[in-house]
Formats: C-alpha cells, structure tokens, sequence
C-alpha cells in the first residue's frame, strides 16, 4: 500500500520551512528523563505466559515502549507540573475547579461542568440520569465502557456509523460518520420516546481512531432536532477529530483546531471527557450539560459515587493541571506534532506492506489482524496472539481491539463477532519520539515476514465485565490446521455477559 501523504505537512507552521519540504521534529526539550529497559526475549515469553497472554496483565516495568493506550499515559507540559504545586485542595469550591469550569466554557462552550475522576464515572452519571429500560442509543460505533454503561442503564446500543467504519481497507475519510438514513429508520421504527440521546463520538477509537466530518454532525443535529432527541458527545479525542476536518474537509484548511472544537461542540448538547486523553492529564474526567435541570441531576448523583461537585473524583491540583491541558491540546502545533507522530508510524508500516487501518487513525496505528494472520480464525483471537508475539519479540506493549473487546451479547451470551479484528498501537501524547517509532515499526515488520509461526490463543478466563482488561488465555497447544478450522470442537467458555 502506498502511504498516505495526504495531509499538509507540518511545515506551514513553521516560518523556517514554510513552502519548502523539509524535516520536523517533536515540538518540545526534553527536561527530565524516566529510564525504560530493554529485557531478553526468554523473559518476555515468561512474563507474557504469566501475563495470561493479555497485554494488560504485564508489569509496566518488563515492557519497552508502552503502546498499550493514550489513556492517561500523556507527559504534562512544565506549564501543568508548575500548577499542581498550587492546587487547592478545598473539599468545597476549590480555585481550580473555577480554572476548569472557565476553560471547558472557553474552548468548548458548555455551560455547566461536573468534574468526575475518569471519562466512565461521566458515562455512568448521564447513563443514569437519561436512559430508561427498554430505550435504544445509537451511536457511531460502541466504546467498551459507553455501551455498558448504557445497557447497566437498561438501554440497548444500537451501531449507526457507516458501513465503510467496519472495513479497514476503505479509505474513506470520514469513517467516524453517521449513516443518516440508518437513523432515522431506528428513530422511526422505535419512536423518539424510545432513545434517550444519540451517542457521537470524536474521534472514534473502535473503528481505528477516525473522525467524524462537520457536515455529517451538522446533518445528525438537523435529525436530532426534527424529532427532539438531543446529542451526546464523547469529546475524548475532539481535538484530533478537529485536525483531520482541518487537513480534510473542505473549507476548514484555515481555521484553527480550536475554532474547530468549537464548531464541533456547539452542534451538541452534553459531553462526556475522558480528561486522559486530548486534555494532557493522567486522571480526570468531566460532564458537560447547557441544560440546567440535567446538570442539576448530574449534581446529586455526582455526590453519591464520586465526590461534591466542585471535585467529583478529582484533587484540585489535577483539575488545574486539565485547565492547562485542555487549552494546550487546542493548538495548532501541538496537534499537528501529535497526530504527525501518529502519521510518521502508520506510512513507515504502509511502505513496508503490514496490513493496517486506512486511513491512519489520530491517536494510533490499527494492525488488521485478520490479514496479518490469516491463518488463525476469530475464535482463537487472533489479535490478543498477535499483540502478544508483538511483546515478545521487542517489549512492545500493544492492545488487542477484536473479539475479545467485543465482549458477548448480553441476551445469547454468545461471542459478538467484529468485522474489525485489530491490535492498536497507541501513541501517548509527548512522550515518544520519532527514534521510539522506527524500533516499533522494525518489530512489527519482523513479526510480519514471521507470521506463519504465530498460533492462536484459547481464553482460560473470562471475568464478567470488560473481559478484555482481565481476560486469561492460554497458547493453542498442539495446534492441528484442522483444530484451528473447527472452533466448535473445542469446549465452550463457560461465563456469559
Ligand atoms: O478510561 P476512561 O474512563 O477515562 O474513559 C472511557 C472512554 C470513553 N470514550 C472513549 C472514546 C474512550 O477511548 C475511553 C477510554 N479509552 C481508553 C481507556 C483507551 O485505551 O482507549
């Protein structure tokens, strides 16, 4: 595959290299540097076999570079260090809750904030609040923590992001987009008393990390407001999401990211933000509602799983760190650096043939397990083998996004099957350099042109929630080609969600 150059390159931004094609580098020094090390690969295959096979069983400290997620793992600017030795550890009206409160306003538009400790406590808290049994949310694809709290809600996930979002060669642009007709028809067929809120998310981690176009919300909100349904946005990663309207859509080439986000918000009408993410924080999260009798809601139930509302689960000298960290994430040269790192990964792995996610996604590059392992069936979880081998090779940590995040379906029981087999490779935000993505890209090369020895994996444990964090497998020992084709004749998992 050739690779994607159809971004605008850094070098606009920069008066030195402007019009001319010239390299870029990471748009920071590095002040203080923490150690990784390097172990041998008899002790990968040890500490992954310990590890169940599940990447999120691993020390930290026996894993090279961490791909695992961009969840918390950003390096804060000296800005934010500098404002956590003033936090205001007030129990009630802390400086710093007013600092976030004034910055959500400023770069989102959203009236009324409810910090909460991570993005889930503000998916519970408005899953709660709006969602009653038997109600549908659609959404532009499912996130693992958003569907379950909307089905702990008593509502069912309905998908109606576009069929292109469960290709992984489609090039569209925006694979984040909403398939109207699909909307309406469930709208239709349901009625608008039946759904609570449509779910959009920016940008959209499952499908690869891909974003949503500004014409395509704006035709959600004309539909959300012909049949008075309001909108529900996962803004985690709304920034990224605004840089690849900039590069891609037409007429936002000269408006910056964060009048972008700006456009983006203001077309919903509540939010919920995994802080970890866009925002540069290691924890911290928030609701975001303009209606007050919702935020009035959010206010009591906030109290009883989180904290007072002026800290839900947050100290205050982490939410002056996400003030700073949203109005950073918001500009223009960081963004480019963030998603350029992203980009400088993907086409290294695009030039050398390695099956991934088209387009490039913003916040990590999605290998096509299925592709990469064609010989290893869905059942026997092809990417939780393949981000293991990944592991092993070079004490690359990454992520299995397939069947096993899936999870099963909540009236069968049975295993939901995702057109989507991926393993992520999740870039944290200015924490790596262009050096740390040559060695990921080397490695991943080598478990490719390697990929005949790669068997599958049998799950051994399954625990009942978001099996994915915890989930236990076992190699697929002895493997027969006939074994591999007939997943019904191995004993079936026993615990169902
Ligand atoms: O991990 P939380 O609870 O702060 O946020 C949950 C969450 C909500 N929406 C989206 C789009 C996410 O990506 C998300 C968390 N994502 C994780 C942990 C990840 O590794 O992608």
């Amino acid at each position: 595959m050739r690779p994607d150059r159809t971004f605008r390159s850094l070098n606009h931004l920069n008066p030195l290299t402007m019009n001319r094609k010239r390299a870029w580098a990471e748009p920071y020094k590095i002040k203080m540097v923490e150690p990784i090390f390097m172990s041998t690969r008899e002790e990968r295959e040890k500490y992954i076999a310990e590890a169940g096979y599940n990447t999120f069983l691993l020390k930290s400290r026996n894993v090279y570079i961490d791909l695992l997620t961009d969840s918390g793992t950003s390096a804060m600017s000296q800005s934010q260090w500098a404002e956590l030795m003033k936090g205001d550890e007030a129990y009630a009206g802390s400086e710093d809750f007013y600092h976030l409160e004034e910055a959500v306003r400023k770069y989102y538009g959203y009236q009324y904030v409810i910090p909460t400790h991570q993005g889930r406590a503000a998916e519970h808290i408005i899953s709660q609040i709006l969602i009653k049994k038997g109600d549908f949310v659609p959404g532009n694809m499912y996130f693992t923590t958003t569907r379950l709290h909307q089905e702990l809600a008593g509502g069912t996930f309905v998908d109606v992001i576009i069929d292109e979002a469960h290709d992984p060669d489609s090039t569209y642009p925006f694979k984040g987009n909403v398939n109207l007709e699909k909307l309406e028809n469930l709208i239709i067929e349901k009625g608008a008393d039946k759904i609570p809120y449509i779910c959009i998310a920016t940008t959209v981690n499952m499908a690869g990390g891909q974003p949503i176009s500004l014409r395509n919300l704006k035709a959600v909100r004309e539909l959300a407001w012909k049949y008075g349904i309001r909108i529900v946005h996962d803004m985690t990663r709304v920034a990224e999401n605004a840089f690849m309207i900039q590069q891609k859509e037409e007429g936002y080439q000269d408006k910056s990211i964060a009048r972008i986000v700006r456009e983006i918000c203001d077309l919903t009408d509540i939010a919920t933000m995994s802080a970890k993410k866009d925002a540069l924080v290691n924890i911290g999260g928030f609701l975001a509602v303009n209606d007050y009798d919702i935020y009035e809601e959010g206010r009591n139930l906030v109290v009883v799983y989180e904290g007072l509302h002026t800290y839900g689960g947050m100290a205050g000298r982490d939410m002056g760190a996400l003030a700073i960290g949203i109005k950073e994430s918001v500009s223009d040269i960081h963004i480019h650096a963030r998603v350029g790192q992203v980009l400088y990964l993907g086409n290294q792995l695009l030039e050398a043939g390695i099956p991934i996610v088209n387009p490039i996604g913003t916040h990590g590059v999605f290998l096509n397990a299925r592709k990469f392992l064609p010989h290893v069936p869905q059942d026997y979880f092809p990417a939780q083998a393949l981000a293991a081998e990944l592991y092993v090779d070079s004490g690359v940590r990454a992520m299995e996004r397939g069947i096993v995040s899936a999870g099963r379906n909540k009236k069968t029981g049975a295993h939901n099957y995702p057109r989507l087999e991926l393993v992520r490779l999740t870039i944290p935000r200015r924490v790596y350099t262009q050096s740390h993505m040559d060695v990921v890209a080397d490695s991943v090369k080598y478990v490719f042109e390697n990929r005949e020895s790669i068997n599958g994996l049998e799950m051994v444990y399954e625990p009942k929630y978001l099996r994915f964090f915890q989930a236990r497998f076992k190699k697929v020992v002895p493997v027969t080609p006939q074994k591999m084709q007939n997943p019904e004749e191995k004993e079936p998992v026993v615990h169902a969600h």
